[in-house]
C-alpha cells in the first residue's frame, strides 16, 4: 500500500508544503538504528510544558541544538538539560535525507542544526501548535515519519481554522516552509497497532535550522 502511495509522487499540502510519500522508506531501517544510538546517549523523556503539564510524547534531540520545554518555556539548547552534555551529533544519513527532501520541495541549501526525535505510543498525542522557536521562519522544516501510522492535523494560520486530517505512514516525509511555515498542526492520539520495525511506536524526526 505504501508503494502505491509512493507511485503517486509528491502531494502539495499548501503553498510551500509538500508530502513526499515513502521518501524515507529505503533509509528507514538505518534511520531507526540511528535513533537507537541517539536515544542511548540522550534518553527519550517526557518534558513539561511551561504550564506544568507532562507531555505524552517522549522526546530527545540530535544536532548542535535541541528543542526543550520546561516551566521556563520552550527554547533551543545546545546541552541536554538531563545530562548537561551536548546532544548527539546529527547522523550524516539523516542530514543527507533531509537535504534531499528539502531540495525536492524547492528549498535548496537546507542546513539543519537541530533534529527533534518524537516517540509516540498508542494514546499519545500532540495538541495543535505552531513551530515558532526558530530564529528564521524563512527556512523550512523537514519531518520524517517512521513506524506506526498517525493522523496529522493540518490547520491554518489561525488557531481557529479547522484542521484537515492527513494520514502519515512509515517512510513519509513532509517538507514545510514558505507561506505555510506557521500553519497550526498537531497529531491525533496514536491508534493501537504493531509495526514490523518499531512495534507499538511511531517515531517522528523533525529537522530544522533553529539558530
Ligand atoms: C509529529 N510534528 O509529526 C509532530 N512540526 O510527530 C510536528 O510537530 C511538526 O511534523 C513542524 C513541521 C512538521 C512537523
Ligand atoms: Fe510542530
Amino acid at each position: 500500500m505504501t508503494q502505491a502511495l509512493f507511485d503517486l509522487g509528491p502531494t502539495m499540502l499548501g503553498p510551500g508544503a509538500v508530502l513526499l510519500p515513502g521518501f524515507a522508506l529505503d533509509d528507514a531501517p538505518a534511520l531507526l538504528a540511528e535513533v537507537e544510538a541517539i536515544t542511548a546517549q540522550a534518553p527519550l523523556r517526557q518534558m513539561l510544558t511551561p504550564g506544568g503539564q507532562t507531555m505524552s510524547v517522549a522526546m530527545s534531540n540530535c544536532g548542535a541544538l535541541g528543542w526543550v520545554s520546561d516551566r521556563r518555556g520552550y527554547r533551543y539548547d545546545p546541552l541536554d538539560p538531563d545530562s548537561g552534555r551536548p546532544w548527539p551529533a546529527m547522523p550524516p544519513l539523516l542530514l543527507r535525507l533531509a537535504q534531499a527532501a528539502a531540495r525536492e520541495a524547492g528549498f535548496a541549501d537546507f542546513q539543519p542544526d537541530a533534529c527533534l526525535v518524537n516517540r509516540y505510543r498508542p494514546g499519545d498525542r500532540l495538541s495543535l501548535h505552531q513551530d515558532r522557536n526558530e530564529r528564521d521562519f524563512g527556512r523550512p522544516i523537514v519531518s520524517v515519519s517512521l513506524g506506526l501510522p498517525a493522523v496529522f492535523l493540518w490547520g491554518g494560520l489561525r488557531r481557529a481554522d479547522r484542521p484537515r486530517r492527513l494520514p502519515l505512514a512509515h517512510g513519509d516525509v513532509v517538507v514545510w516552509g514558505g507561506p505555510s511555515r506557521l500553519v497550526y498542526h498537531g497529531v491525533l492520539p496514536l491508534a493501537e497497532g504493531s509495526h514490523p520495525l518499531t512495534g507499538a511506536e511511531r517515531i517522528n524526526l523533525t529537522l530544522r535550522r533553529a539558530g
